[in-house]
């Protein structure tokens, strides 16, 4: 839908138009069309794939806040997921659905020297231009999945994509306000809104020293685009490596802040077991918890899915995607025998240490029956993924070793 600011704000508008289903969002309407039911692997994971504007047809979660997922065949098209396959998660009903990108301004403010109100202009001339491909991970995503059950959107695999941000270096932005030595953290707020009073806004923080390290972007194009409305047009935060939760959508307020800062959304929300990588026995509460915050390893085969039938004796090239929180994909193994043996996969092209990662193996079924085809992957600090599903009160952070059952035949 993108060509530039101007038209893509038109299209928003004008396909809402033609579309049939209803998706209330605050005071607007947001229309959507239904397409198709769709099952998710484990018990309720009945949906629709439905039409929002500038999204193919995606698999619905929830219309009011939109909730999409990724249908997960996508994944297997290219390492860049397209902007319109990008899935969508908000936990605020009143979202922006159309902004005027000229009047548009990010305020930095808070315990900066110079406050600053930049237009989007500002931010793309003033300002190195840097671009990084890096993974947008919901905390929970594959949550539909735990077991024993949890709270919170069943979702199946598809709340992630891989993207190739452009934008300008956060850390360049605050320097140019004039950071405070007080200065701690920095809270970003987007212009969603929560309908009922009582619901608080979503604004997520980030120390100062994360910032300084240069990586977090606040990104104006996504794979040389305007971002997408539902992926947070104009701007978004980047952060390469950490779980999408803190790549704050519709951002528009900066603050720089002397004290931590304190709010739902990262207490009691979004917190993980400070044992086990995150994890605790099932079942179970934590004894104490922290802010959820990088990516932990995980690995996908896409080129085939569960009940897929291939030919005995007919060779085939096996592929997926792997990816971790930034240290870097270093190797990615395949099982077919169900995790007995295990040989290692190739690997593909190297976009950078926060992108999914291709890799391929070539395999010939040698016998016929159900084979359990299993793969996983290892980064450089030869961190890796568990065997058996592990566990949180959340279902977030799951990164089992995945299973595809195929019929050879
Ligand atoms: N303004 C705003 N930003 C937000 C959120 C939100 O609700 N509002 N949700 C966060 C969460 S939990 C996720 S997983 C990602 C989803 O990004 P996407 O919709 O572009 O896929 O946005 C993050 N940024
Ligand atoms: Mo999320």
């Amino acid at each position: 839908m993108q060509r530039n600011s101007h038209s893509s704000r038109r299209d928003f508008i004008r396909r809402l138009a033609g579309a049939g289903l209803i998706a209330g969002t605050g005071g607007q309407l947001l229309r959507a069309a239904e397409v198709a039911d769709v099952t998710l692997p484990f018990a309720n994971g009945g949906r629709k794939l439905v039409q929002f504007p500038g999204k193919r047809p995606l698999i619905l979660l929830t219309s009011r806040p939109p909730q999409l997922e990724t249908p997960f065949g996508i994944f297997n098209d290219g390492l860049l997921t397209p902007n319109d396959a990008f899935y969508v998660r908000y936990h605020l009903a009143a979202i922006p659905l159309s902004i005027d990108p000229d009047q548009f301004r990010l305020e930095i403010k808070g315990v900066v020297k110079t406050p600053l109100s930049l237009s989007l202009q500002d931010l793309k001339t003033q300002f190195e231009q840097i671009e990084t491909v890096a993974v947008a991970q919901c905390s929970g995503n594959s949550r539909g999945f735990s077991n024993p059950r949890v709270a919170g959107g069943q979702l199946g695999n598809g709340a992630m994509g891989n993207a190739r941000w452009k934008g300008v270096r956060l850390k360049d932005v605050l320097e140019k306000a004039g950071l405070s030595a007080k200065a701690k953290q920095v809270s970003f707020d987007g212009l969603d809104t929560a309908v009922i009073d009582k619901t608080p806004d979503f604004v997520k923080p980030l120390d100062i020293e994360q910032i300084m390290a240069g990586e977090i972007m606040i990104a104006h194009t996504m794979n040389g685009e305007d971002l997408p409305m539902l992926n947070g047009f104009p701007l978004r935060l980047v952060v390469p490596g950490y779980y999408a939760t803190y790549w704050v959508k519709h951002l528009h307020e900066v603050t720089v802040l002397e004290d931590e800062f304190e709010g739902f959304w990262m207490n009691p929300a979004y917190r993980i077991p400070t044992t086990g990588g995150g994890f605790i026995e099932p079942g179970t509460k934590p004894e104490a918890t922290v802010p959820i915050n990088s990516l932990n390893v995980r690995s996908f085969i896409t080129s085939h899915a569960d009940h897929d039938t291939l030919p005995v004796g007919k060779p085939t090239t096996i592929r997926g995607i792997a990816f971790d929180g930034g240290e870097g994909i270093k190797e990615v193994e395949f099982s077919a025998d169900g995790g007995n043996s295990w040989r290692s996969a190739k690997l593909g092209e190297d976009l950078g240490r926060f992108s999914f990662r291709e890799w391929t193996i070539p395999f010939t079924p040698s016998k016929k029956g159900t084979a359990h085809w299993k793969v996983r992957a290892f980064n450089r600090i030869g961190a890796s993924q568990p065997m058996e599903p592990l566990w949180n009160p959340s279902g977030y952070m799951r990164n089992v070793v995945e299973t595809v059952e195929v019929e050879i035949a």
